[in-house]
């Protein structure tokens, strides 16, 4: 089947693809260029449902959304929603280096380094008709960046189990056990239901209707 994700986020459509191997992906780059809806949610899965909605308004076919991001505990769940956006604003912007330095440096010699990576993702079949999972993947917070894969905070969450971070996983072995990994886990399972086992919804004007 052919699914929208509502993202600007190489990364993202990366790990998810890997996941929904059977279907064909495509990003708003391809038909929408500069699709930036503002998530002005207040969770996780408020922010996935805006980005689905608003891409859905566009192309009224399948779309999948993902809103995602670290939380720290002893930063009372920062920057969570704001991850994107942690430590920007007033015309300043920092990468993603800076992000994780800001963050280090927030967090400084504090005990309690719990915090968890968090993907709420939606499949919206209309605008009546959708199905949201949210996945994490628990850790602690480093005191030194570590590793070079995957994106954004990965460098920062250190797996006990594995013994490294995230960025220090290979592409596969993340995706496996991470939040959108997880996730995207899910929702196959979702899909694969919805394909072989269909169920008309009468009245429902969605242009998909399983
Ligand atoms: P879209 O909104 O276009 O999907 P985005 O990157 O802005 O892309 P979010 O608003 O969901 O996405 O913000 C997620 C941020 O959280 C992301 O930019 C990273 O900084 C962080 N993040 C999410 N998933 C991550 C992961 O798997 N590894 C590391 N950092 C992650």
């Amino acid at each position: 089947m052919t699914l929208w994700f509502a993202t600007a986020n190489e990364h993202k459509r990366k790990e998810l693809a890997a996941v929904l191997t059977g279907h064909t992906i495509m990003t708003p780059a391809a038909r929408v260029p500069g699709f930036d809806p503002e998530e002005t949610g207040a969770s996780f899965y408020e922010n996935a449902l805006i980005k689905a909605r608003a891409l859905y308004a566009l192309v009224g076919e399948p779309v999948l959304a993902d809103d995602s991001g670290l939380c720290v505990d002893a930063l009372d769940g920062r920057p969570g929603i704001y991850s994107a956006r942690y430590g920007s604003g007033g015309g300043k912007k920092l990468d993603s280096a800076g992000r994780n330095a800001l963050l280090l440096d927030e967090l400084g010699g504090e005990q309690n380094r719990n915090a968890r990576f968090v993907c709420a993702m939606v499949l919206f079949l209309s605008e009546h008709r959708f199905f949201l999972v949210q996945e994490t993947l628990e850790g602690t917070i480093v005191s030194e960046a570590r590793g070079e894969g995957g994106f954004g905070y990965d460098p920062l969450l250190y797996l006990d189990e594995r013994h490294c971070t995230v960025a220090e996983l290979s592409d596969g072995e993340k995706n496996a056990l991470s939040h959108r990994g997880r996730a995207a886990r899910r929702i196959a399972v979702l899909l694969d239901g919805l394909e072989k086992a269909p169920e008309p919804v009468r009245g429902d004007r969605g242009a998909w209707n399983f």
